[in-house]
């Protein structure tokens, strides 16, 4: 296993968005993520960044002698380091040097199923790489593969400059044909009027525990980040018959690297396209309000800060602290209380989620001709039935409709509104 030397490290001068000990946490939990062995871990104050190295030389020889003695392989920092700040950090320690963005890309490489996704990282791996390899380049990191060197599906990524060029066009060209197909499909729905929810939040809030939970999906759910990379759509009918697709995003990180937006706006589009977003927040983690500014952050840069959106305060079962939950309550509007690992209070969640969409439903009563079953069927699937009597004038219906389709079938469908 490969051993990493852990490095955190804070500035006196310049305004910190997060303290030393979460970042500590952070960078210890997307180690694990990448299967990488954290042997020692390092936190560090220094006066200001600097450009050639991030951090003073005697620093970064203390670092060298210390990765040296504990027989370290890797070196992975806590923030984004500059080309040249890679460069030289490897010069001056003689080991790997990883930053926080290469690290995300490479466990988004390791979790990239689908091929678009697989696609998608890749290309932003490659983004990121290309104008590190200026001069001689990366030099340690391209030696001994491990984390930052990786590819989706475990190839080696491409490290000559001509060759990325190409691989990079040639998985842009790729690209645009999923993307094609995607479109297709989402015209489809469109047309279907059925409305999107997408489930968006921090990664390990619970989206993917939730739409199990809501739709029995077996999307993968686990204790470690970014455990979703390709969405998943779900069809969920909700207690009033109205059918609705739910979609699972990859969930979301404070400072996701650029690179990684960019290539997965495409991804996002989930979140884009949806007629109500639900913001699923993990309520028992002690920085909940740290996450949703984080989340906002990226909703903000998808240009969807404004959509309708319900808060799910989720892991409930986690809270022995009642006050903790009002408060966030309070501080939360619209939001609703539930566990997705207990299923409590899905009863609200969906009563809010219809609330949501209520003035798309209709409550009717109808007169269907006998032989149009076809229009019984179709109430059955569409909406919620909650009479049916056969006379002998024809079929008396109380339905709960879409609006669109109510219209429809009232002006062509043959049928008689009775209320
Ligand atoms: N106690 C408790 N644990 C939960 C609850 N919901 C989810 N979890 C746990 O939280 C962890 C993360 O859950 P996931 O559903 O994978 O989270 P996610 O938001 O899909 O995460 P990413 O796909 O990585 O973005 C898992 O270990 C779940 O079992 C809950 O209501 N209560
Ligand atoms: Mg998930």
């Amino acid at each position: 296993m490969e051993r990493a030397l852990l490095v955190t490290i804070g500035f006196k001068h310049g305004k910190e968005e997060f303290d030393m000990e979460d970042s500590a946490r952070e960078l210890e939990e997307l180690t694990a993520a990448c299967g990488v062995e954290a042997v020692d871990n390092i936190s560090c104050i220094c006066e200001q960044p600097t450009p050639n190295l991030l951090i003073g030389k005697g620093k970064a020889e203390e670092l060298g002698a210390i990765a040296q003695e504990e027989n370290i392989d890797t070196l992975i920092f806590n923030r984004e380091l500059s080309g040249t700040q890679q460069r030289n950090l490897e010069e001056v320690i003689g080991k790997k040097t990883v930053d926080r963005t290469q690290l995300i890309l490479d466990i988004f490489a390791r979790r990239a199923k689908s091929p678009e996704g697989k696609i998608q990282v890749e290309l932003a791996q490659l983004q990121y790489i290309m104008p590190r390899l200026i001069g001689k380049g990366i030099i340690l990191s391209r030696l001994g593969g491990g984390v930052g060197t990786r590819g989706p599906g475990e190839q080696k990524l491409e490290l000559d400059r001509r060759s990325i060029r190409k691989r990079i066009d040639r998985l842009k060209e790729d690209l645009t044909g999923l993307i094609r197909q995607r479109l297709v499909m989402r015209k489809k729905r469109k047309d279907n009027a059925v409305p999107l929810i997408a489930l968006v939040g921090y990664t390990s809030a619970g989206k993917s525990t939730l739409i199990n939970a809501l739709t029995n999906a077996g999307q993968t759910v686990s204790e470690s980040l970014f455990t979703t990379l390709d969405p998943l759509s779900k069809n969920l009918q909700l207690p009033n018959g109205e059918n609705v697709v739910i979609s699972d995003t990859v969930g979301f990180l404070r400072e996701l690297p650029h690179h990684l937006i960019e290539a997965f706006k495409a991804t996002l589009e989930e979140a884009v396209q949806a007629d109500l977003l639900l913001h699923v927040l993990d309520a028992s983690h002690p920085q909940v309000y740290e996450h949703n500014q984080a989340v906002l952050k990226v909703l903000e840069e998808l240009g969807i800060k404004h959509k309708p959106t319900i808060i799910a305060l989720n892991k409930i079962d986690l809270l022995d602290d009642r006050m903790w939950l009002e408060k966030l309550k309070e501080d939360f509007s619209n939001s609703v209380a539930i566990s997705a690992k207990l299923k409590t209070n899905f009863d609200l969640l969906l009563a809010k989620v219809e609330e949501s969409f209520s003035a798309r439903m209709l409550k009717l009563e109808v007169l269907v001709p006998h032989q149009r079953m076809d229009i019984i069927d179709l109430f059955y699937r569409q909406g919620k039935v909650s009479e049916i009597e056969y006379l002998q004038k024809g079929i008396r219906v109380k339905v709960n409709l879409p609006k669109i389709l109510s219209s429809k079938l009232l002006n062509n469908g043959g049928i008689k509104l009775i209320r």
